[in-house]
């Protein structure tokens, strides 16, 4: 069929909100670009009282070496060395539970000066509050542990010997997002890669494409920076013979474009995961990227991926990788993780609390896993104050302008079990609605709180008005763990008033792998095994489940844990051990997975085939 394309004009007709007018980073998709790496060693030193601020010591900032000379109160040079990206406490064992300032200096050659070209300093993830300075100044600073940041530094480079400071703060603040009290360990440092990227000066800042809502059209659009009027931009799927070109018509450097989705072109799905190359190109410029194609909404209380029926078979993740390493720092972790979750029969993972790296939802899209992707807006939150929820808004638009590409990711979640207040309700609805005004692509969720009204004795229910803001209504409980006993679910009815599909984002037991004291016995594997057999008879009979999604894949580090002999610091409502042993519920939730899919595929094809 002859391909038609349709261009901005005529975009009132057919646009279903899958481009948007704002970039949310200063670089979209540095993995596309050109990048040096400024991961490896670098030099640091730990400040627990912040004196490295202080500029009657120079600050540290400067990063001027001892010769004698001058007083002063470090030297970089003479320090030990600590790697990036990872977290401190697991590399340094005087670290371990360390919250506070830490240095970070590395020197690099061979930044490219040429005129034309510029250059952002690009971290993946610093946590929690990063001030920066190159060459002896301070050109950025950023809040927020788990989501990238880019500082421009062209015109501020030198040839050679550049120095590169950065201070680290993981100090847990009130205001701050998440705030005091986390049930996972406050890993500190610079945790991803940091790069150095350059681009011209034209650049393409921000791109997104994907399928309309019909999956009529190929949709999206290119947002360039500094453009002029006149410039040409190019967006092209080679292996479907997609290639469309435009001259902008003005300087807003910002093209939105439509065109119809040839026959040809194969939905990305759980079971078939395909990705098609894309390249953006100007006259200076080529970005490339890998991109699926799909369509997500919800009809009453079903789940459609693609038009179809699908059940949520998830599994939530911490960013913790195998053994007692701490954050996951390589591509291979993750797919570690993900792969466990595959094997445990999952279509979905929710990635708990807070955004993990980039790696994480670029290898969901290949391994084939929709995504749940959250904010660490988690217990204790400030929500009257302003800066906080300034903070909220920029993670969200972070997390969104980093991974708006992802076609893994299906869900944006705004939060994690929050108590209903109407100041919290008030601040989350607002959050919501500033979510789907980013990217009307995507269902937006939360994990509501676990509110166990009980209407007769063995009649459940949850209410939070919050769930009119959501497009599922999505909670977390621990029956026969923290609430009541187990073999009581097997009486429970929940009786729901919402409409929409519900999805129970957490439920669980801890065990401590190897621990087999009897099925009553907190901690023993029989006891975990028992819980999710008795959960899964209940859960079996809400009206409108459309996903369950376990707590967790595998034993993580928590502050909260300190049974010895059994915690030893891990929350132990792993599926799987820390290393990566299997735990005698692993079986049956596995078997639940496969059960509910193949159950809601069957339907699905024979409402297809109706
Ligand atoms: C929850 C939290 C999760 C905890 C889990 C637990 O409700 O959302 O972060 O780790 O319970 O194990 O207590």
């Amino acid at each position: 069929m002859k391909k038609i394309f349709i261009l901005g004009l005529v975009l009132g007709l057919c646009w279903t909100g899958g481009a948007w007018a704002q970039a949310l980073l200063a670089v979209q998709n540095v993995k596309g670009r050109t990048q040096m790496s400024l991961d490896g060693m670098w030099k640091y030193a730990v400040d627990p009282y912040g004196h490295g601020g202080y500029k009657g010591n120079g600050g540290f900032g400067r990063d001027r070496h001892f010769d004698g000379s001058q007083l002063q109160d470090y030297d970089f040079d003479t320090s030990d060395e600590i790697r990036v990206p990872g977290d401190w406490n697991t590399q340094k064992e005087k670290l371990y539970y360390y919250e506070g300032t830490v240095w970070y200096r590395t020197r690099f050659d061979g930044a490219n000066r040429t005129d034309g070209m510029r250059q952002f300093l690009h971290f993946g993830a610093v946590n929690y509050e990063a001030v920066v300075w190159l060459n002896g100044k301070m050109v950025g600073s950023h809040v927020g542990g788990y989501t990238p940041f880019e500082i421009e530094v062209t015109g501020k480079l030198k040839e050679r010997d550049n120095s590169l400071v950065v201070r680290v703060n993981n100090t847990r603040l009130p205001e701050g997002i998440p705030t005091m009290n986390t049930d996972w360990w406050n890993y500190g440092g610079i945790t991803r890669s940091v790069s150095l990227v350059e681009v011209p000066e034209t650049y393409v800042k921000d791109y997104t494409i994907n399928i309309s809502k019909d999956r009529k059209w190929i949709e999206g659009s290119v947002q360039l920076a500094d453009a002029k009027a006149g410039m040409k931009v190019t967006v092209e799927i080679p292996e479907l013979k997609l290639k469309q070109s435009v001259n902008l018509l003005d300087d807003s450097g910002l093209w939105t474009f439509a065109y119809t989705a040839p026959k040809k072109l194969r939905l990305w799905t759980p079971e078939s995961p395909k990705l098609y190359d894309v390249v953006i190109s100007t006259e200076t410029e080529t970005v490339k990227d890998r991109i699926g194609f799909r369509t997500i909404e919800t009809e009453g209380q079903k789940i459609l991926l693609n038009g179809e029926e699908v059940f949520l078979a998830g599994v939530n993740i911490h960013e913790e990788g195998l053994g007692d390493h701490g954050r996951v720092t390589t591509r291979e972790e993750d797919s570690l993780l993900l792969t466990m979750a595959k094997d445990l029969g999952c279509n979905f993972v929710r990635l708990a609390h807070y955004p993990h790296n980039e790696d994480m939802t670029r290898l969901a899209d290949e391994m084939g896993l929709m995504v749940w992707s959250e904010i660490p807006l988690y217990w204790g939150i400030q929500w009257t104050n302003e800066k906080t929820y300034e903070n909220a808004q920029n993670q969200l638009r972070e997390m969104i302008g980093r991974d708006h590409n992802r076609c893994s990711i299906i869900i944006w979640s705004i939060a994690n079990e929050t108590a209903v207040r109407p100041e919290r309700t008030a601040f989350l609805t607002k959050l919501a609605g500033e979510a789907r005004g980013l990217d009307g692509t995507r269902l937006i969720s939360a994990a509501l709180q676990n509110v166990n009204k009980r209407l007769t004795p063995t009649t459940y229910t949850v209410e939070d008005p919050l769930g009119e803001a959501l497009d599922l209504f999505s909670f977390n409980e621990y029956i026969g763990w923290y609430d009541a006993k187990k073999e009581f679910c097997d009486s429970i009815t929940w009786q729901l008033s919402t409409t929409k599909p519900v999805v129970i984002s957490e439920f669980g037991a801890g065990a401590r792998i190897g621990r087999h004291s009897g099925p009553d016995a907190y901690f023993s594997e029989d006891n975990m095994e028992s819980v999710y057999r008795h959960q899964f008879v209940m859960l079996d009979k809400i009206p409108g489940l459309a996903g369950t999604i376990p707590w967790v894949l595998k034993d993580f580090r928590s502050p909260h844990r300190l049974l010895v002999g059994i915690q030893d610091d891990y929350n132990r409502k792993g599926l799987y051990s820390e290393k990566g042993e299997k735990k005698q519920a692993w079986k049956v939730v596995r078997e639940w997975n496969v059960r509910k899919r193949e159950q809601v595929a069957g339907r699905a094809l024979l409402a297809g085939s109706r």
